[in-house]
């Protein structure tokens, strides 16, 4: 195994926890003594920095939400001033206001360390030549994983999403090793490629895609695998922390959370409350060294479990599993909740089903019906229509099985569905139009 910090990737745990207090410690203080907002937060939850005497106490801080940084639109929460900072990232913000993100040069620095370690542990190195093709601008993705793959002395394509063809051109001609945008993207390009007579197996030197921004199940890193001849790690971020930020290594068996960076907790969405160890909930983050826009327990909504064990790898710090959803993004179907993620995770273990689909949910008579439409396999298409009905009965009873709600499902042809160069749009939900 290659590290890019063992010091740090591999310290003992007792170490790790311990330098985690000593961080959260003087975080703690600082934000108390500069930061009005936080002073506020805390005296109204009646805990001073003294009352923080070991690691676990983390508990007894107020949490921080997204509303807070809308609320506080667009630069009311940074601890730092302006002649500090080097960058703004913004976020689209499809509900209501977007969100500012500032960064120190420290923060970057940070930032930048955390995706060379991530890139690294999954085996990329000098002599990588990595496309970047996740959008570059206000979104963290694009430079924040260009900063990562200069740092461990990659060669770069900064080539940004859309313009599909010329990517696979420039994926060929500069012989790129490494791919890194969201999973449905390279879908897209691997589709786009076959229908310009190449091959991302046979005709380029591809062999691993960095891969996230949205969630995506394990049947889809097989196929992508598979398909494409690549090795297809998880990356994890949220603009909030930085951008893209936590990588798996090359066990791919989850997410290292550097924990020198990020103290981690896996609380109930409803109550608040903390999971005992290895449950799965809500993701709920410190960041331990940020200068710019410091993040105290901040509920990010995603779902997930931390497992605590030492990695196959060598590294201590905690990994979290495949993120499952948003706490937003479950939708309630005649009372029962289903993430995107469940749909995904059973219509890929079905040969005969494409990789693309999309789910409507909508209310007829009062009962909320789901409709999910997915294409059928190029391979299984043909107009026989008792085999399309055979596959229409094996997906509704595979969706049935998995989600315990009946579906209607729709056969679409190969192509039909809208296709993404950044994040996927799956849901349609016709309740909240
Ligand atoms: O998506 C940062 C990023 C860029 C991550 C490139 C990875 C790669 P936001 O736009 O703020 O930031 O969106 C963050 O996206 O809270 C999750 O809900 C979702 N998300 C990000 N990575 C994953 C992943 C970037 N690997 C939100 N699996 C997060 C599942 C993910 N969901």
């Amino acid at each position: 195994m290659v590290s890019w910090d063992p010091r740090i990737e591999e310290m003992p745990k007792e170490d790790l926890q311990r330098l985690q207090y000593r961080l959260l410690k003087t975080l703690v203080y600082r934000l108390y003594s500069f930061s009005e907002f936080y002073h506020e937060r805390m005296k109204a939850q009646g805990v001073h920095p003294d009352d923080i005497t070991q690691l676990s106490d983390v508990r007894n801080l107020p949490f921080m939400f997204k509303s807070d940084l809308r609320e506080h639109y667009p630069d009311w929460l940074f601890t730092a001033p302006q002649e500090e900072l080097v960058r703004y990232h913004v976020s689209s913000g499809t509900t209501g206001k977007p969100t500012v993100v500032g960064y120190t040069q420290r923060d970057i620095d940070n930032w930048t360390t955390s995706l060379a370690r991530g890139l690294t542990s999954c085996g990329l190195g000098r002599g990588d030549v990595i496309q970047v093709s996740y959008g570059y601008g206000l979104f963290t993705g694009g430079l924040g994983l260009h900063y990562g793959a200069e740092r461990i002395g990659a060669t770069v394509i900064p080539a940004s999403v859309g313009n599909t063809e010329r990517q696979i051109e420039l994926m060929q001609d500069l012989r790129a090793t490494a791919i890194a945008c969201t999973p449905s993207y390279l879908l897209h390009m691997g589709e786009v490629a076959e229908k310009m007579g190449v091959s991302i197996k046979k005709d380029t030197s591809l062999r691993s895609a960095i891969l996230g921004a949205e969630p995506w199940s394990e049947e889809m890193r097989t196929r992508i695998q598979e398909w494409l001849g690549v090795r297809a790690y998880d990356i994890y971020g949220t603009s909030e922390l930085y951008g893209p930020l936590f990588c798996e290594c090359s066990e791919q068996t989850g997410i290292h959370m550097w924990g020198d960076l990020a103290l981690a907790e896996i609380i109930d969405p409803s109550t608040g409350e903390p999971l005992e160890p290895g449950e799965r909930g809500e993701l709920t983050v410190t960041m331990l060294q940020k200068e710019a826009l410091p993040m105290v327990r901040f509920r990010i909504g995603d779902i997930t479990q931390i497992d605590d064990a030492v990695c196959l790898c060598g590294r201590t710090h905690p990994r979290i599993k495949r993120i499952q959803g948003r706490v937003d993004d479950m939708l309630i179907i005649r009372g029962i909740n289903v993430f995107p993620s469940q749909v995904e995770h059973a219509l890929m273990g079905i040969q005969e089903v494409g990789s693309h689909f999309q789910i409507v949910v909508d209310r007829k008579s009062e009962l909320d019906t789901m409709l999910i439409r997915v294409e059928v396999s190029p391979e299984a298409f043909s107009d026989r229509i008792n085999d399309l009905m055979k596959i229409r009965n094996t997906v509704a009873q595979r969706l049935k099985g998995s989600l315990n709600v009946a579906v209607d499902v729709e056969l679409v042809e190969p192509g039909s569905l809208p296709r993404f160069e950044g994040k996927a749009k799956r849901v349609i939900d016709r309740r909240k139009i």
